[in-house]
């Protein structure tokens, strides 16, 4: 039996659909609702129909709620300040759990000296979910937001339903993801889909104060079940922890799943490069949260004649595709939830371009006329309150470095034309990269596969401000999945490696760039930005090419780096020999450091090919 209609479930007044009755519920889903609701006791179950009277509606709350204010310098903009204590994904308290550690944990990791998701057990996670969730939403409504990401009905989307008791969530699932109506219509009985139960853990009960940004930081709990495909988040109403279908559902159980059916989900951008001959190709690229991701992926290209447009700026899901035998990537994200500091006409003018309407802002500074403001964003105007809510003092952070944009991917002026498209697009190369202010040169590529992978494998990057971590020490990072890989990272290792000895597939060439290194004086020795298409312009030349060596390429100790007359310099003046200078007792360290930390980290799970391939770039390295 299905429910035709949700109106009211074990005695709750459920908010009416637009247009009744529309749609019929699966009953798996209304039991997982209800199911949510009797634990969570609600006030009121609120289905999201992810219409736009409905996300105007929700707004309106949270303003009358202190949650949001308009900004009328702009079109459909709203901002939002945070607790100062939830701004950015906690990842000490992030966990997975499963009835098998080893399915998580590699045999041989040092807990002392890991960093490695965390694993709980599944009666150690019941007890804590215990003691959370019961009656936490209590004077609260629940929205129910039933999302897919992915093209809504491509083969390659997966479907969630999001409870959750926060209407800032349930605006900014509008905007990243694929909601409402049209996924509810294309569910039956048999629809795989992932329960996300979500709570700022804050009930409302009588006495107690109503905070505008309700959380609760000491019990903060963001938890993966990839083997029921359940996500339980408590505590925290920012991005990553509350979002569920982007860090929890598209990287950690998406990449569970990925690895047991053949595709991989990854942290990276995907973009469309067109050169000036007309010939296009696509590219995927991994870099850490607050690297610039989306900054490459939105770029105004300072060569003339070339043509980026963007197909995603974070999520990647890909597989290789029996019809053309390339490896084919869907952005399974329908907006951007993009790092604001650092944004501006000159760095991103396709972002500036979006963010300006329908836009909801997090942790930004605003001004007297309505508008937002940032470090790096331009000319200091008058009048700064920062994102604290007070006048800005001009020393301090006007914004938070970790603070956000929220702005569907349609008002980017640059979407690739099959970023929608259910096939995906055909990936020609795949980058690596991370902010290396030492001793990293601007790009090398692979020599192989496996090579590639042990790149991926070995990437490190500086510290930023999307997680907790403080500082700037350069941190391990493979394949910039370190925070969101949802299983055994030897074994995820691995899976990259069996690509390499699949037959009849293309493979793309692999590469590692970074823009960030730095002269003695502390200046970057890359402009960056714009002229990153000069690093693009290389490799696409690099996709024609086979042999190590050519009049553009050259072995190194490391992989093939470009000749200086193999480079387009025009226009720009750089120390070429400082950007690929490769020192020998800095590689030395580096490599020891990443043998270090696999013996920390994988143990015996460390694949022996990537075993392999360190011994190789060490003996490489000794002839420098
Ligand atoms: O806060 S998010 O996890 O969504 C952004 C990021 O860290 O990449
Ligand atoms: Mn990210």
């Amino acid at each position: 039996a299905q429910a035709h209609y949700l109106s009211t479930l074990h005695g709750l007044s459920v908010e009416p659909l637009r247009e009744p009755p529309l749609v019929t519920v699966p009953k798996k889903i209304t039991q997982f609702i209800d199911e949510a609701s009797r634990v969570c006791t609600p006030s009121n179950i609120h289905i999201c129909d992810g219409s736009e009277t409905e996300y105007n509606n929700l707004i309106n709350l949270m303003v009358q709620q202190n949650m949001a204010a308009p900004l009328p310098k702009y079109q459909n903009c709203y901002l939002t300040r945070t607790d100062p204590r939830d701004v950015a994904r906690v990842e000490s308290r992030t966990i997975i759990s499963t009835s098998n550690k080893h399915d998580v944990v590699p045999n041989g990791f040092n807990p002392h000296k890991g960093a490695l998701p965390n694993w709980m057990s599944p009666e150690e996670l019941e007890k804590q979910l215990g003691d959370r969730f019961p009656r936490c939403m209590e004077g609260r409504t629940m929205y129910v937001i039933p999302f897919s990401m992915g093209p809504v009905g491509s083969p390659l989307s997966k479907i969630g339903i999001q409870c959750t008791d926060s209407p800032y969530v349930a605006v900014s699932m509008r905007i990243m993801t694929r909601m409402g109506l049209d996924v509810l219509k294309i569910l039956n009985e048999d629809t795989p889909f992932v329960k996300c139960l979500h709570s700022v853990g804050a009930p409302i009960t009588p006495g107690s104060t109503r905070p505008v940004w309700p959380c609760n930081p000491e019990n903060t709990l963001i938890s993966h079940r990839p083997e029921s495909n359940e996500i339980l988040s408590y505590g925290s109403g920012y991005g990553g922890n509350s979002l569920l279908g982007k860090k929890c559902l598209a990287l950690r159980l998406g990449s569970y799943m990925a690895h047991k059916e053949d595709w991989l989900a990854e942290h990276m951008l995907i973009l469309g490069i067109t050169n000036p001959q007309g010939v296009k190709k696509y590219v995927a690229a991994a870099f850490p949260s607050a690297c610039g991701k989306t900054n490459l992926a939105m770029m105004t290209p300072n060569l003339p004649g070339w043509k980026i447009e963007c197909v995603g700026d974070d999520i990647a899901w890909m597989r290789f595709n029996p019809n053309t035998g390339m490896l084919h990537a869907i952005n399974p994200e329908n907006g951007f939830f993009g790092v604001a500091p650092g944004t501006s006409k000159k760095t991103n003018p396709n972002a500036m371009a979006s963010i300006f309407q329908d836009t909801i802002f997090t942790n930004v500074a605003s001004t007297n006329d309505g508008g937002v403001y940032w470090e790096g964003m331009g000319e200091k105007p008058e009048g700064v309150v920062d994102w604290h809510g007070n006048d800005w003092d001009g020393k301090s952070n006007a914004a938070h470095p970790n603070s956000r944009f929220c702005t569907p991917a349609r008002n980017c002026p640059i979407m690739d034309a099959s970023w929608e498209d259910p096939e995906g697009v055909p990936i020609s190369a795949i980058l690596f990269g991370g902010r290396r202010p030492e001793g990293v040169p601007l790009v090398y590529e692979a020599y192989d596969w496996d090579h590639g992978v042990y790149i991926g494998a070995s990437m490190r990057s500086e510290a930023t401000a999307a997680a907790e971590h403080q500082g700037k020490v350069i941190m391990h990072d493979p394949f910039a999945m370190r925070p969101f890989v949802g299983y055994n990272m030897g074994q995820y290792f691995d899976h990259w490696l069996s690509f390499g000895r699949k037959k009849h597939v293309q493979l793309p060439k692999i590469f590692h760039v970074n823009w960030f290194r730095k002269d003695s004086n502390g200046s970057f020795l890359w402009p960056g930005f714009g002229d990153n298409i000069r690093v693009l312009e290389w490799i696409m030349k690099r996709m024609e090419e086979s042999s190590p060596e050519s009049e553009i390429a050259k072995k190194s100790p490391i992989g093939v780096i470009p000749t200086e007359s193999g480079f387009n310099l025009d226009n720009v003046s750089v120390d070429w020999n400082e950007l690929f200078r490769l020192d020998k007792s800095f590689w030395a360290k580096e490599s020891s450091d990443i043998q270090k930390y696999f013996n920390d980290n994988l143990g015996h799970d460390l694949p022996p090919q990537i075993r392999n391939q360190l011994n190789l770039i060490q003996e490489r390295i000794q002839k420098l």
